[in-house]
């Protein structure tokens, strides 16, 4: 396991000693169960042939996104990256959409001119992935702003991954965030890798987190394998956010559990490691707990991963159903009219 392996922050295995309710325990396994599935279907159809472009996956990652997304309401403002399928599913895209945009239809927010996961709402506040990392950072701290400004009281939420920590954009985000103490929380996806870059070749603090006193900021560090961790300590942070107490700088430490891509088999990462967390594999663990608390008996279990695999089927059928963009379309938004 990695020296960064956050045991320590985790919430308790009983589910029943966490404090969780049934319904929100409920509603992370189901939003994780639906990511991963979703996911699972698009690593099958891109090696079919049947997606465009790049396919990055967040398996590893759930419990980071669903975790922290869920603790958002209507009104408040997300700024997923690649890592980020849990937070599109919590705040409502449609798998649909996600596999249209990947097969680049019409009609989607890239519009065709891109296969990734860049998908954006304002209606349901999200942020759609700018691909230069660390530049969603000053959009998502200006959605801060301007809650304080209006007096809203919306919180904006964003990510970014370890490697991403090493950009400029990082400091003067939380720096601008922490000194006009705005409703902004940061969470950094510390999932080992920035693709081939293990983490100690990108920076020598013990962990991310401890920058958060350098801005001046609470910093939290949690177990990213962990869902019901992750959705308390974002709660905490929302609830400081929402009273004007500031920013908040999570870290939490999670494992990529595939290539960068699904071009990329991370033959750079070493056997026994990859071994070790994927015994930590979130989704799966999150079930056991459910099980064992008694809160997921297996005729729910299968009765939702059926009704998840119909709403996937009907989604591939709907995305591979929708027009391509007309070539007229493919230069709309390309250069100022
Ligand atoms: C400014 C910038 N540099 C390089 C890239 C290419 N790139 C895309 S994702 C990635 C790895 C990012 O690693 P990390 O921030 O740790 O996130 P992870 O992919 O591990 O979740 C790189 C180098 C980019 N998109 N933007």
């Amino acid at each position: 396991m990695s020296p960064l392996d956050p045991s320590a922050v985790s919430s308790p295995d009983r589910l029943t000693e966490t404090g969780i309710s049934i319904e929100d325990a409920l509603k992370l396994y189901r939003y994780m169960r639906l990511t991963r599935e979703v996911e699972k279907r698009a690593i099958n159809l891109y090696r079919q042939g049947r997606l465009l472009g790049a396919l990055y996956t967040a398996i590893g990652n759930e419990a980071v996104s669903v975790g922290s997304a869920m603790t958002l309401e209507d009104g408040d403002v997300a700024a997923p990256l690649h890592r980020g399928m849990g937070v599109q599913m919590v705040r409502g895209t449609k798998p649909a959409e996600v596999y249209a945009t990947y097969m680049a239809r019409s009609g989607t927010s890239a519009g065709g001119k891109d296969g990734s996961l860049h998908i954006g709402s304002t209606s349901r506040g999200v942020f759609s992935l700018i691909s230069h990392l660390g530049a969603m950072l000053p959009p998502a701290v200006g959605a801060a702003l301007a809650s304080k400004i209006t007096g809203r009281k919306s919180v904006a939420m964003a990510y970014l991954g370890d490697g991403a920590t090493s950009i400029g954009d990082f400091h003067e985000s939380l720096n601008f965030a922490a000194v006009r103490l705005l409703p902004f929380i940061l969470i950094i996806e510390n999932n080992q890798f920035a693709y081939s870059t293990p983490h100690e070749a990108q920076f020598s603090c013990q962990n991310l987190v401890d920058r958060a006193k350098g801005y001046g900021m609470p910093g939290e560090l949690v177990d990213g394998t962990d869902a019901v961790a992750v959705y308390q300590v974002c709660q905490r942070a929302v609830a400081r956010a929402r009273e004007g107490k500031g920013p908040t700088l999570i870290e939490a430490v999670t494992m990529r559990l595939r290539g960068h891509s699904e071009a990329d088999q991370a033959d750079y990462v070493p056997q026994e490691l990859m071994e070790a967390w994927s015994g930590k594999d979130p989704v799966d663990e999150f079930e056991r707990r459910l099980a064992e608390a008694g809160w997921l008996p297996e005729a729910t279990k299968a009765e939702y991963e059926a009704s998840v695999a119909r709403e996937i089927d009907a989604a591939v059928e709907d995305a591979e159903n929708s027009p391509m963009p007309l070539p007229e379309e493919t230069l709309r938004g390309v250069y100022a009219d």
